[in-house]
């Protein structure tokens, strides 16, 4: 997922690195030079000369950075980090927790390329949530459980919830379907395909029908059937259209759900933070499940999104077929950068 992003960011900390180093080798040399010309001149003593060296010799292994020149070195970074997506704020945190780390710290030359690294690493550890556990919840939480999707057009909604309902499965937890994007054609018969494959059922009324009445009836059916869980699947729609947010709260408001997911793709970067952003404000979200991860080389929206609107990733979708979803894990996300 961070094909990009990995060999950038390694790039990045040893161009920092050797950026300082050469900062420093310079000043240092200019200074060489000017205690030549006084040592010509018979202006030094030869003590003073021997604590020279010596204070040299230290200034070339132990560095200090001051702010200008931790500023100077840091736009290597947020260049990286803003070409592969990362948000504004979350470059700003990992802004200030290096500066913290660096500015007026005594670093010996041979380890400032793990301290950037350390740094970057503990950031991510503050700014990445690790979700809740999802069976457990389920297991626990009342029955039916109800899980409303909802997401822009095309963003991975019904794929997601076959994938879901496989990973349920698994643990033994039966589903009941509700096709409550009666909006969009063939959006009935998609999921009903998923449904036959994975053999659950799919509660449908017509196409243009209320998507809430959907929802009602097939909580209704999982509270006669004793179905565990109900994934409500919904019509694409952008945070900006008044009316369709309208009839997702009204979807929200019918179906009382246990939890409301957003889905956005993670290749679009800054644009799944601001959606996800949106949708928290005007309907309110629990967790984000990012789809197409297997698709974005660059993997900014898996580290800000979460930083952005405190909400954890629960899933990432990493492929079309119905085992390519994966639990959020942010050690595995942090080890996956490779600092
Ligand atoms: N590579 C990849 N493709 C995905 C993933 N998730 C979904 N897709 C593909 O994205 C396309 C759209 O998926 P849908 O599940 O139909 O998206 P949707 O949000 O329900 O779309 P609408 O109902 O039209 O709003 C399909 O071609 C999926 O196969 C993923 O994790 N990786
Ligand atoms: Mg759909």
């Amino acid at each position: 997922m961070f094909k990009f992003l990995k060999e950038k960011l390694k790039n990045a900390v040893s161009a920092i690195k050797n950026s300082i180093t050469k900062n420093k080798e310079e000043e240092v040399e200019k200074e060489v030079k000017e205690v030549e010309i006084k040592i010509e001149k018979g202006e030094f003593k030869a003590e003073e000369k021997k604590g020279f060296i010596q204070k040299i010799r230290e200034r070339l292994t132990t560095f200090k950075l001051n702010e200008a020149e931790f500023e100077k070195v840091f736009w290597e970074l947020e260049r990286v980090l803003l070409e592969n997506n990362v948000a504004m704020a979350t470059i700003e945190k990992i802004h200030d927790n290096l500066q913290e780390k660096l500015i007026g710290k005594s670093i010996k030359k041979g380890e400032l390329e793990k301290a950037i690294k350390e740094s970057l690493k503990e950031t991510l550890e503050q700014i990445l949530i690790n979700p809740f556990n999802l069976i457990e919840k389920i297991k626990h939480g009342e029955k039916p459980f109800v899980i409303v999707f909802f997401g822009i057009n095309g963003s991975g909604k019904t794929t997601t919830i076959a994938k879901v309902v496989h990973f349920l499965q698994k643990h033994n937890i039966d589903c009941v379907l509700a096709a409550s994007d009666t909006f969009r054609a063939a959006s009935i018969e998609q999921l009903e395909e998923h449904a036959k494959k994975l053999k659950v059922e799919v509660i449908k009324h017509k196409y243009g029908s209320d998507p809430a009445a959907v929802a009602f009836d097939a909580i209704a059916h999982a509270k006669a059937r004793k179905i565990k869980v109900v994934l409500i699947d919904t019509a694409g729609r952008m945070h900006s259209n008044i009316d369709l947010m309208q009839e997702m709260k009204k979807i929200c408001k019918v179906s009382n759900p246990n939890l409301k997911l957003f889905v956005g793709e993670a290749i679009i970067g800054n644009d799944a933070v601001n959606q996800a952003q949106e949708f928290n404000d005007k309907v309110g979200i629990d967790a984000i499940i990012l789809t197409k991860a297997d698709v974005d080389e660059k993997g900014g929206a898996s580290i800000s999104i979460s930083h952005i609107t405190g909400k954890p990733i629960l899933f990432l979708g990493i492929g079309q077929k119905y085992d390519d979803i994966e639990v959020f894990d942010k050690k595995k996300i942090i080890k996956s950068l490779d600092l």
